[in-house]
């Protein structure tokens, strides 16, 4: 099994943390943004082959590990609505994060304004609904862990004001597999 992807993309390290995980073997390949255009046909990391199977998205990627190591992928409505707003606020920032780089920002775009409030109404609302002391066995919250620290890492965010998710990362971060995968 080789999943493909980057160091630094958040999608790429919960398909990672899982595999480890799960004790599956596989090999972690690199896969730049040249690479994944060839490869996939959504252009995007990660994305997973194993034998004559390919899968293109993180979510089924998940899907995959877990349920092939016998662990249910979000069968409970909450952890389904907390991974699916923790990835569209993740889709928000990356969104913004590669329009800034080619000089459009919330000043000059509307929508990117609609882009920058929406990822601060919702880091409020993870923040109100995460209970750290739960800490990252839910895939909502590791794929949250991961969202913020990539966050974090980028400088897009920062945690004032938002104790429960900055007590969420501390605890993701004495995780061996979320540690072994820190972006960089
Ligand atoms: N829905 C996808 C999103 C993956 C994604 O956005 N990956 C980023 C890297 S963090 C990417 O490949 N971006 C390339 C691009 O936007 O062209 C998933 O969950 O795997």
């Amino acid at each position: 099994m080789k999943l493909y992807g980057s160091n630094a993309s958040p999608f790429v390290r919960h398909a990672r943390i899982a595999l480890l995980q799960s004790g599956t073997e596989f090999s972690f390949e690199q896969a730049d943004y040249d690479r994944s255009a060839q490869m996939s046909p959504t252009a995007k990391v990660p994305y997973l082959v194993d034998g004559e199977r390919m899968l293109t998205d993180s979510s089924s990627i998940l899907k995959y590990v877990r349920e092939s190591a016998g662990r249910p992928f979000l069968a409970d409505i909450d952890d389904y609505e907390l991974f699916a707003m923790s990835n569209t606020l993740l889709d928000t920032a990356i969104n913004l994060f590669l329009l800034e780089k080619d000089g459009h920002t919330p000043d000059s775009v509307p929508y990117l304004g609609r882009q920058s409030r929406r990822l601060a109404s919702g880091l409020a609302e993870l923040d109100r609904r995460f209970d750290p002391a739960d800490g990252i066995r839910l895939d909502s919250a590791l794929r949250c862990a991961c969202f913020i620290d990539w966050a974090l890492f980028r400088e897009r965010i920062t945690l004032d004001g938002l104790d429960r998710l900055a007590a969420l990362l501390q605890v993701a971060r004495d995780d061996d597999a979320f540690r072994a995968t820190a972006p960089h």
